[in-house]
């Protein structure tokens, strides 16, 4: 029973990686004359490189050039994370990790980008994590449960004892359908399905997440059979039952 796992989404949550995403979306879109703006970019976060030039280019069918336009995109890209240096790295989560590993809790990566190593080689922190699992290793990308399937698998650890710390809706979605606690990262606005949402890193605590979990477990054993919305009593929290 209780938290074991914690797993990180990268881009977005732990560092500000998603900005970098919308510019190289945005030139390669202005360069082909489409409309691209943070709004429409929301759909983007957390989803497969494939997808989103898809997503950009509907009309393109051939695989060949969209495989292109994602690829050029991509250089874009990683030209842009050359300059990520270790003060990138969001405030408070230093910190959260000290606090989870002091506690005996695991945590992970868990990312659709295939930049994944490169970005935490740049954070110089890829050995704070117990594991790592990204877009190189999973066939579906979020909202598939995948990617964060595989870190539980890593961990050793069954995913009703994990959190996973998220920024997109595509997120938050792939961990529920892991069976795993979602803390949102941003606004309820964006993010209606998540567990909890925090506005950084800096708000979450081995206090919260261990309830988080608590309160999925009790609802996953049958407290609340009927698969209704299980309201709370202020505040902005709110949990749902998915468990049906
Ligand atoms: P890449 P995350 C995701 O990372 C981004 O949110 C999403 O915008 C991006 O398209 C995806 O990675 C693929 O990234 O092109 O580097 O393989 O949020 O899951 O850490
Ligand atoms: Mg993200």
């Amino acid at each position: 029973m209780g938290l074991r796992a914690v797993i990180f989404d990268l881009d977005g949550v732990i560092t500000d990686t998603s900005r970098f995403h919308y510019l190289c979306w945005k030139k390669l879109a202005d360069q082909h004359r489409i409309f691209f703006d943070e709004e429409f970019n929301e759909r983007f976060k957390g989803v497969s490189r494939k997808d989103c030039v898809r997503m950009l280019f509907p009309e393109i069918k051939d695989d060949v050039q969209l495989h292109e336009l994602a690829e050029q995109k991509n250089r874009y890209y990683v030209e842009m994370i050359r300059q990520i240096t270790p003060a990138d790295l969001f405030d408070g989560t230093r910190e959260l990790l000290c606090e989870l590993h002091e506690h005996g809790i695991k945590t992970a990566i868990g990312s659709a980008s295939k930049n994944t190593l490169l970005v935490l080689q740049k954070l110089e922190i890829a050995h704070w994590f117990d594991a790592i699992a990204d877009g190189t290793e999973v066939a579906h990308s979020k909202p598939a449960p995948d990617v964060f399937e595989l870190c539980a698998r890593k961990l050793r650890v069954a995913c009703s004892q994990c959190v996973v710390v998220e920024d997109a809706q595509a997120g938050i979605q792939a961990a529920h359908a892991a069976g795993m606690t979602a803390v949102g990262v941003g606004s309820r606005d964006l993010l209606p399905e998540a567990d909890w949402v925090v506005n950084s890193v800096r708000d979450v605590d081995l206090e919260l997440l261990n309830r988080l979990v608590l309160e999925n477990q009790r609802l996953r054993a049958g407290e609340d059979k009927k698969g209704r919305q299980v309201g709370d009593t202020g505040g902005d929290h709110w949990v749902v039952c998915r468990f049906k």
